[in-house]
């Protein structure tokens, strides 16, 4: 039993060591939402990774910051919980807002681990104890930066690469890749950037051998994406159209694609994250976890949850020191010849109030 006897909900902002462009828009700095749960004289941590504007999903961080001020929190506060199932519940009339939900999810999971001393990896059934990491290759401003970055990347040992395409910039990228790489492990990432207008280059895209072609289509919309997956041959990896098990059950049975994309923020935490994952394996779908930017703390339960037997393909979990100048812990989450260890417990990176007070741009205490 874990009595909540305080919530602190905190909106901080991290600077980037570069923007990030996708086919959505351009991430100049990492807008974000904390949950720091009290229970006993225990401390729990929580991200909620969302961005700074609705431009991926619809929620975007006051929304989420506001919504765990309004809703979910007060309906937590000074209550005492059996399991994490148990804490669902009680926010569960809340609808929408999975970034907001796994914030505050992952802070409980936190201080259920440290109750249990036991650690995540293990309470949750995570069997691998490293976890494979591939790189996410935002958009440049020519293709000769592109190949610059894919041969560091390569160089430091990273287990496949990500492109992020959008109309126009898509067959030269992977061409050009293709041509002084090889047959790299190599995939791409639409974003949401096309419709069924660009069939000819989605299918043109085939002759490249990709990986997979991550949500190409209409963030809301699986109907499309599963006859573009009749008309190609290279997997369909869905991202933005999942956001629960449900809607992964839908999509498999419609054939909308043959790889999913787990991210816990954008799905509403760990225990929906393990909904999919399971159903993924009992379906024989290959799964990869999938990132927002997230400070160590958020990447925290991202390693955990891709610690899981069915999590087969790299993820993206570049080490902080790639995308910020400062990180929220002491130790940050590191990536040595590609691969990231998952770790026992919070503790292990050391997480830094004095940073997150500096960061901070909001907060509020239930
Ligand atoms: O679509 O996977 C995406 C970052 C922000 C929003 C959406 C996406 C991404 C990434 C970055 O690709 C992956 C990472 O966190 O390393
Ligand atoms: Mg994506």
């Amino acid at each position: 039993m874990l009595k909540i006897d305080r919530i602190e909900i905190i909106r901080f902002e991290l600077p980037l060591t570069h923007s990030f462009t996708t086919a959505f828009g351009t991430i100049d700095k990492k807008s974000s939402v904390l949950v720091r749960l009290h229970s006993n004289g225990l401390v729990g941590y929580g991200e909620g990774s969302t961005l700074s504007a609705p431009i991926y999903v619809p929620e975007y961080d006051h929304e989420t910051f506001e919504v765990l001020r309004r809703f979910i929190a007060p309906a937590l506060v000074k209550k005492a919980f059996e399991s994490s199932e148990d804490f669902l519940a009680a926010f569960a009339f809340v609808r929408g807002h999975n970034f907001a939900r796994t914030a505050i999810e992952c802070a409980f999971w936190d201080l259920w681990a440290q109750s249990q001393g036991g650690n995540l990896r293990e309470l949750i059934g995570g069997t691998h104890l490293k976890v494979e990491v591939g790189e996410s290759l935002g958009i440049k401003s020519s293709i000769d930066e592109l190949l610059g970055e894919v041969a560091l990347r390569l160089k430091e040992g990273y287990k496949r690469i990500k492109v992020k395409i959008k109309p126009g910039w898509d067959l030269e990228p992977v061409r050009e890749i293709r041509r002084a790489f090889g047959n790299i492990p190599l995939m791409v990432d639409g974003n949401s950037g096309y419709t069924t207008a660009h069939l000819p280059v989605l299918k043109a895209l085939d002759e490249f051998g990709l990986m997979m072609i991550e949500q190409p289509l209409a963030y809301d919309d699986i109907i499309d994406h599963a006859e573009l997956q009749r008309q190609i041959s290279t997997p369909v990896c869905l991202d933005e159209s999942i956001l629960s098990a449900e809607d992964a059950r839908r999509a498999l049975a419609i054939g909308a694609c043959k790889i999913i994309n787990i991210k816990p923020g954008r799905v509403g935490g760990v225990l929906e994250s393990k909904k999919i994952h399971d159903l993924c394996v009992a379906n024989g779908v290959p799964v990869w976890c999938g990132g927002m930017l997230e400070s160590s703390i958020g990447r925290f339960f991202n390693l955990c949850v891709a610690s899981l037997p069915g999590f087969t393909l790299p993820a993206d979990m570049s080490p902080s020191r790639i995308f910020f100048k400062e990180d929220l812990v002491r130790r940050p989450l590191d990536v040595i010849a590609g691969l990231a260890d998952v770790p026992s417990s919070m503790e292990e990176y050391s997480v830094d109030s004095e940073k997150i007070d500096y960061y901070a741009r909001e907060r509020c205490v239930l």
